[in-house]
């Protein structure tokens, strides 16, 4: 069964950026085996979205800027719970740079997020604080824009936050599970679709919409 894609449905493409793709400081494996296929599925959407992660080089989320601190480790902050990264996608820098392999000249907006020192942001939607918002609800409700279709990296960070936030936000949310890719650590994959499942994501695969 193919899906059907409308004028009003909308592709998020999430962070496909160099630090999160082989080579880079965040790497997920196999990340650019992703990319042919969102370049396909995009072909398929008048709607592209994509999330840009940018970060100034003091952030709150980078180990470096916690002595004694190691990347992955988790911490406390008034937020709630951090893991620590490397450091990754500094503003201005080349591993912050979308994909030059991503052919999406459509793409409508993009959504650059994380910029605040002090705090993380997984999600397209809203920052880790659960508050701050980045306006494309707005941005979405104000254009009539519907159906949610959600790809890029990393499954269990920012695609999952941005599919629940999305929910949440009262959208229609699928995330196309082989145009994404993890980074997987300490189960935190597992409990990204286990939370997606529960709040009512749907999941799907690229043949399901490429046919
Ligand atoms: C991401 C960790 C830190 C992501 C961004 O794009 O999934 N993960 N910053
Ligand atoms: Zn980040």
């Amino acid at each position: 069964m193919t899906l059907t894609i409308t004028p009003t449905d909308v592709l998020i493409v999430v962070d496909v950026q160099y630090d999160f793709l082989p080579g880079g400081s965040l790497a997920v494996v196999d990340g650019d085996a992703i990319i042919p296929l969102i370049n396909r599925l995009a072909q398929k959407f008048t709607n592209v979205v994509l999330t840009q992660d940018w970060h100034p080089a003091d952030h709150i989320s980078f180990a470096s800027n916690h002595p004694g601190r190691a990347p992955f480790e988790v911490i406390d902050l008034p937020y709630g719970q951090q893991v620590l990264w490397p450091d990754h996608c500094v503003w201005d820098s080349e591993g912050a740079e979308l994909s030059a392999d991503l052919a999406i000249p459509h793409g409508q907006l993009i959504i650059r997020k994380g910029y605040h020192q002090s705090v993380d942001s997984y999600s397209g939607f809203q920052e880790a604080d659960r508050h701050t918002r980045t306006g494309l609800t707005g941005y979405l409700r104000e254009r009539g824009l519907g159906r949610l279709f959600v790809v890029g990296l990393a499954t269990d960070y920012c695609v999952g936050w941005t599919a629940l936030d999305g929910v949440a936000a009262g959208f229609d949310v699928t995330v196309i599970e082989d145009a994404t890719g993890a980074i997987d650590n300490a189960g935190s994959l597992a409990r990204a679709w286990a939370d997606m499942a529960e709040a009512g994501v749907k999941r799907v695969m690229s043949k399901d919409i490429l046919g």
